[in-house]
């Protein structure tokens, strides 16, 4: 049995996904609400196709408990926020999953962290706590960070490569064939340390690749000159592939992960750092833009100017790290108040002057600010004909729209 711990944004996918493939699962998490609300039969966050493959567990007969469970393969998917001030990991809800799972963990169970960390982390932090609580009690420590992409993460679950490190090849074969019932792309078996370094490396790639498309974009707003139509062109070479610049880098990963680096080793990872510094920028730039362009066509009343999105991306209800949340904060630290906001996924009242219809927000607002480029507006953008548009995504066709 396989006593999946955290039950978030990865955790959750990945028990249901081992339980509709034949795997006997248990599912804890310390939050009672959350186990309550999957034993009442629902899904705690909107992802495409989760809730079939929740109703696919179910008939498996996967449980969810505040229990840890004595077996031999935990799978620890908790998060790792970062140290604001040191950029270092905070690993405290791993090493505190891991205590809760020795509590109960038999000699020789094979205890898996999911959970992106840096390069070093499970042997300085999580490696100790074993040998202090169980003294000689053999438990085995194996690194299978997840690579699913919020929006897509049941296909991704399915077709992605992924990596085990492991201390010895027989233990990460044995978490090889686990991974395997479900996984049908390449599974390879590395050691611990590789094995962190290279997810926090491929994220930290996407993170670098952004701020490079996001600097391109504000050379280009100094120059007067179209970004996309730039990059676009610039593509059409063979070996050029540039990201597309955006209102802000969000999300528990690509914002986070890449600091891990700055914070381990802040005299070698320069390029990282500054990357980190123009993404962490952008929605300062884009509340820059929202000034200018008020100023162009005589604005003055900003409770007429509206956000449009609250997630981090498109198509998910997650917030989490979102450019837009960070944008109100800087609209606070300035000392302003009065932007609109509005976004479908977000039923809950998060902000001030938050909206829960398109179109009551619209009717209320004069500008708009495409933050987020959610099916539901490219759906309905002749919406915004009568509208002053500053468009963060470069989706919208209408004349005399504004862009980054
Ligand atoms: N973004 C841009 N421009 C782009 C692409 C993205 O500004 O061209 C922004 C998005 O709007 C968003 C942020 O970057 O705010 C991150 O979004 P994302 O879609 O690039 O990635 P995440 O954070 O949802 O998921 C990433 C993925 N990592 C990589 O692609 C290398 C995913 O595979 C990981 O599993 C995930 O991080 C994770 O959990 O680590």
């Amino acid at each position: 049995m396989v006593n999946v711990i955290g039950l978030g944004y990865i955790g959750l996918p990945t028990a249901l996904m081992l339980a509709s493939h034949g795997v006997e699962v248990v599912g804890t998490d310390y939050n009672k609400k959350l186990v309550e609300t999957l034993n009442a039969g629902h899904t705690t966050f909107k992802e495409d196709g989760l809730d079939e493959l929740f109703q696919n567990a179910l008939k498996s007969g996967i449980k969810f408990t505040t229990e840890y469970q004595k077996t031999d393969v935990y799978i620890v998917s908790v998060p790792t926020p970062y140290d604001k001030f040191s950029k270092k990991i905070d690993p405290v809800y791993v090493t505190g999953a891991v205590k809760d799972v020795l509590k109960v963990a038999p000699e020789e169970s094979i205890i898996v962290i999911e959970s992106t960390v840096s390069p070093g982390t499970i042997e300085k932090f999580v490696r100790p706590e074993i040998e202090e609580i169980t003294k000689n009690k053999k438990i085995h420590l194996v690194h299978a960070p997840e690579r699913i992409i919020p929006g897509n993460m049941v296909h991704e679950l399915l077709h992605n490569n992924r990596t085990i490190g492991a201390d010895n090849k027989e233990i990460g074969e044995r978490i090889k064939k686990i991974y395997s019932s479900f996984c049908q792309g390449e599974i390879v078996v590395t050691d611990i340390k590789t094995a962190e370094m290279t997810k926090v490396v491929e994220n930290t790639f996407r993170a670098v690749n952004i701020a490079f498309a996001n600097e391109l974009a504000k050379i280009c707003r100094h120059e007067n000159m179209d970004v996309y139509e730039i990059i676009r062109i610039c593509n059409m070479h063979p070996r050029v592939n540039i990201l597309q610049p955006g209102p802000g880098v969000g999300g528990h990963c690509i914002s986070v992960d890449p600091w891990f680096l700055v914070g381990d080793y802040p005299s070698l990872a320069k390029v990282i750092d500054e990357s980190m510094k123009t993404n962490d920028g952008m929605p300062d730039f884009v509340l820059n833009r929202i000034y200018e362009i008020m100023k162009k066509n005589n604005m003055n009343d900003i409770s007429r100017v509206g956000l449009y999105g609250l997630t981090y991306k498109e198509n998910v209800d997650d917030m989490r790290e979102s450019p837009t949340l960070q944008l109100l904060e800087s609209q606070e630290r300035h000392l302003a108040t009065g932007l609109k906001v509005y976004d479908p996924f977000i039923k809950k009242d998060v902000a001030k002057n938050q909206y829960h219809d398109l179109n009551q927000f619209l009717s209320d607002i004069d500008f708009i600010v495409i933050m987020v480029k959610h099916n539901e507006i490219k759906d309905n953008m002749e919406k915004l004909s009568s509208k002053i548009i500053l468009d963060c995504h470069n989706i919208c066709k209408l004349p005399g729209v504004y862009h980054l």
